[in-house]
Parts: structure tokens; sequence; C-alpha cells
């Protein structure tokens, strides 16, 4: 068998691949599982990092865990029953995946440390050219899995560089930092700085949360799992499916408060509203928190530890916008100079404007960045853009979810791209290629739907929208809508060319 290993790629100038994956986290793992298991070995997946897992590899900070629950949060072909708790953490999950890895044997398969530096298509071979880190290939398609959530967004604050403390960001830990005793300020208050703040407010001298946005926090249900659960997970056929379904089922309902009927989640409002009265003591505290919005216009947040980290008295909450970062402190624009040793920077990811766009080149030349600077963030069915043939996505535009778990679109992805992969192979196609009018209709579509949705009405500015207004990254139905219109490629909505008969 033909093992490729990261020696065999350094021997050769250029590679030719029949696919190359970009990315293998839940999404390019997957894919390239589905891959191998339908006998497919003329494949590559090149990984920026040096292990599987991505966001689960790259975010480590004190307190990562996941808020969709453990049994919803795993592939389904490959179910864990040994999950500890209701909620897993960033260590259980990271293990899991390299588990999977493992076990489906496609380790092989992956050239860590491999940063794709450019995709570009030429008509003339009807080939994917990729450079990166680890030398050049070529590809008859490719699939990009990078995730929307993996380019950290480092805010363009005044003198931010200056700072001569330790800064990072939340999704690059700096585990040599020890933050015992230390004045530390956290920026930003989304799902990140919600975790990260009570995992450090008891060993800090002092902490500032530099709040923009007051988040929505509500209960999280997590705890471990008993001894006769888990031993029922792992010896009753078929117990841990149901607890899947049920979960599954629960979780979907929430769609239709989020994307078809907005006024349904007042409900929830009142169920954070009592958590914030129960949890936070100081009513000044509790006036700063309180948000001003729609609860599930901005990812709704779940901890039942943020809010008394926050009502400590070494924990300030500063709503003031940040006007200066000097060499050891923040300025703030009344003027308030505080002074820090650690900025923890957790202001999120380049979401609808990845660095990732502009080094990807389609038929006419332009980049993802020019073609979604005049279209905005747009694709089909999440897993194809028009002018970037042979090109499929997992996790491309509007697939992402605030309400349950990414796997279940991922393998939804998965049935659709691997089916896509096959019909070019058994058709022999030189080149397939959305159309653009079936990408538009589909988008037509879908605004329509996101116009109703809580995510357009309920009032706040969210990572969810791309530069022109438009939500191009959440999808405004049901999930199982998503598992059905991915079921089959769809061939009619694409243009393809035939590959001439093969003689050499
Ligand atoms: O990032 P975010 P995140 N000055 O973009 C603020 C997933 N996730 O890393 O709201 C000051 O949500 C920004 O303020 P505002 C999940 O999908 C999941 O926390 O824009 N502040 C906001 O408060 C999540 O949605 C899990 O006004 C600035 C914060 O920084 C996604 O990842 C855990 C600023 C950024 O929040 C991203 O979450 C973690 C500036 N210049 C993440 N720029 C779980 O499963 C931004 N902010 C539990």
């Amino acid at each position: 068998s033909r093992k490729v290993t990261d020696k065999a790629v350094a021997n050769q100038t250029v590679r030719h691949l029949r696919t190359i994956i970009i990315g293998s986290g839940f999404a390019g793992l997957g894919l390239a599982i589905r891959l191998t298991q339908q006998g497919r070995d003329d494949f590559l997946v090149l990984e920026r990092g040096s292990d599987v897992g991505g966001t689960w590899r790259d975010n480590t900070y004190p307190g990562a865990a996941c808020d969709v629950p453990s049994h919803l949060y795993s592939y389904s072909f490959a179910l864990n029953p040994d999950w500890s708790r209701s909620f897993s953490r960033q260590g259980e999950i990271q293990s899991y995946i390299q588990a999977v890895a493992e076990k489906y044997n496609v380790r092989d398969k992956h050239v860590f440390d491999c940063d794709v530096t450019s995709a570009r298509w030429n008509n003339d071979t009807a080939r994917w050219e990729i450079s990166s880190s680890k030398g050049d290939f070529t590809a008859d398609t490719i699939v990009s899995a990078v995730g929307a959530l993996c380019e950290p967004n480092l805010p363009d604050i005044k003198g931010i560089n200056s700072f001569e403390g330790e800064i990072f960001h939340s999704a690059r830990w700096n585990h040599d930092s020890d933050l015992t005793g230390k004045r530390v300020a956290v920026i930003g208050t989304g799902a990140s700085a919600i975790q990260i703040v009570p995992a450090i407010a008891g060993k800090v001298s002092h902490l500032d949360v530099y709040q923009r946005t007051a988040p929505w926090l509500l209960p999280r249900l997590d705890r471990p799992y008993t001894l006769p659960e888990r031993l029922a997970f792992k010896h009753i056929p078929g117990a841990q499916r149901l607890s899947r379904a049920a979960i599954y089922a629960i979780r979907e309902t929430q769609v239709v408060g989020l994307a078809k009927v907005p006024a349904l989640m007042r409900g929830f409002e009142a169920l954070s509203k009592a958590k914030l009265q129960f949890e936070i003591r100081d009513p000044e505290l509790r006036k700063k928190v309180t948000p001003d919005y729609r609860i599930g216009c901005k990812r709704m947040l779940i901890s039942n530890e943020y809010y008394p980290a926050l009502d400590r008295d070494n924990v300030d909450v500063v709503t003031d916008p940040i006007a200066e970062i000097r060499t050891n402190s923040i300025v703030t624009e009344d003027g308030t100079e505080r002074e820090v040793d650690a900025i923890v920077v957790a202001t999120g990811f380049h979401v609808t404007d990845s660095p990732t766009y502009q080094t990807i080149f389609g038929r006419d030349g332009r980049s993802l960045t020019e073609v979604f600077d005049e279209i905005g963030q747009q694709g089909y069915k999440g897993s194809a853009i028009a002018n970037y043939p042979n090109m499929f996505f997992l996790l491309g535009p509007n697939v992402g979810l605030g309400h349950t778990s990414m796997v279940y679109m991922i393998e939804s992805q998965i049935n659709y791209i691997a089916d896509a992969l096959a019909t070019f192979e058994n058709r022999n196609l030189r080149t397939v290629e959305v159309r653009r009018d079936a990408q538009d209709s589909f988008n037509a579509g879908l605004q329509r739907k996101l116009a109703k949705s809580v995510w357009s009405t309920g009032g706040c500015a969210s990572w969810y929208l791309d530069k022109h207004g438009n939500n191009t990254t959440l999808w405004p139905d049901f999930t199982f809508e998503f598992r059905r219109i991915t079921k089959r490629f769809d061939i009619d909505a694409y243009d393809t060319t035939t590959a001439p008969a093969a003689s050499d």
C-alpha cells in the first residue's frame, strides 16, 4: 500500500492527488474516513497543525468545554460510550478525535505542519495548484475543511502592539504564562470569555472584563454521568442512540423560536433574567450586564459560573469602550487608565472575512475575498461556490448553527461531497462547477427565511453577518431539512465537462 509520509512528500517537487482536503478538524477528518471507507487511496489531508482536532486542538484555554451535549457531539459512526459528563471538556473531545483518527487508520493520509499558502485553479490543466509550507501539490478536486472559527481576530486597538506585558488570543493560549497573582484583563464577553473568566478569576489578583455587548446566559445542565448511566451507554444496545435522539429532538425545537417566530424566545429571556437576578448580588453590576437585544440574536451562552465570577470582589466589568492600550495599561474613552500585567484577547475570529479567502483563486483568477466583496459570502448548500470549479467546502457559507451540534451538519455535508466526488469519478468528469443561477436562487430562499429570524430582527450586530449585512453563516431551518437537501449530489445544479477518454 502507498503510505504517505512527510518524507515522501518532501522528496517530491510537485505531487499530484485525485483529491486534497485542507484541514483536519471534525470535518476534514470525517471526510478522510469516508473516502477511506469507499476504498479511495488517492487523497491527502493537508493540516497546518501538528495533530488532528482543529478547533479542539487549538482552543486549550482554561475552562474550554463544549456547549453541545456530549452524546450529540460525536460522529454517528463512532459513538463514544465513555463520555465522562453531559457537556465534555476540551481535553476529552480532543482525545476522542485523536482516538477516531487512530481507529479508522487515517493518520497516514495526513501531512501535518503543512500550512497551505495558496490554492489556484488552472483552467488549462483543470487542476488545482496548491502551494504550502511542505511544498507544492496539484489535485483534480479540493475540499476546504478549514472551519469558520480558526483565524483569530486580533482587535485593531490603538497601541496594542506597544503593550509590554503578556498578551495572547483565547485560541492561542500561552501555557507558559502563569496568571497567578497578576492583574489581568479579558477583552470580550463571548462564548470563549465566559469560560475563561470563571476559570481564572480565583487565581489572579485582579481581573477587568472589558464588555462591549452583554451576552445572554442560560443555565448549563452539566454533570458527571453516573456509573449506571455509563454502564447503560456501554452495554445496552441502542441506549446511547436513544439519548442522542432525545437531545437532538429537544434542541431542534429551538429552531422554531430562533428562525421562525422570534417572539417565542421571550421565554428564554425570562429564564435568563431570573438567572441574572439570582446569581448577581450587586444591582449596579446586574444593570451593566443586562443585554439590550433579543435573546438568540447573538449566540446564547450557557454557564453557571460566569455571573458569580463577575460578582467577585477582585473582578470588575468595564463597559466604557477601550480607547488605547499602553505599555502596561488599558485606557477607556472616559479617560480611566487601568494597569494590567496580562491581557487575554477573547475577541473571536475572522469569519466572513477570513484571511484564507485571500489565498483561494478561482476560474477567473479572482480570490474568494474579491468574490465575497462583490456578492457577500454566498455558496450553494454550504458545499460549493460558483467560480470555483472542482472545489467543495465543508462548513462553507450558511451551515453554522446556534443551537445544536455542528457534527450533524458536517456529516450531512460529508454525504453530499463524498457523493459528488464519486460522481466526478464515475462520470469521468473534467470539471464540475455550481451554476450561478442555482446558487442565486438557493441564496434568495435562505435570505427570505433569514429575514424573519431573530438573527435579523433581534437588534444586535454579530459575526453571523457579512459586510453586506446578510447572515451568510447560519442555517435558518431545521437541521434535518439540511440533511434532506444534502442527501445526494444534485448534479443538475452544476455545469460539467467530461474528460477525454484516458489514453495515457
Ligand atoms: O468569539 P465571539 P468567541 N473591542 O466573536 C468582543 C464558538 N465557541 O471566541 O459582542 C472590544 O463570540 C465581542 O463584542 P461584541 C461559538 O460558536 C463555542 O467567544 O462584538 N471587544 C464579543 O464579546 C462562538 O460564537 C464554545 O460587541 C471586542 C467577543 O469579543 C464562537 O466560537 C466556546 C472587540 C468576541 O466574541 C466565537 O466565540 C467558545 C473589540 N475590538 C467558542 N472585538 C463552546 O462550545 C470583539 N470584541 C462553549
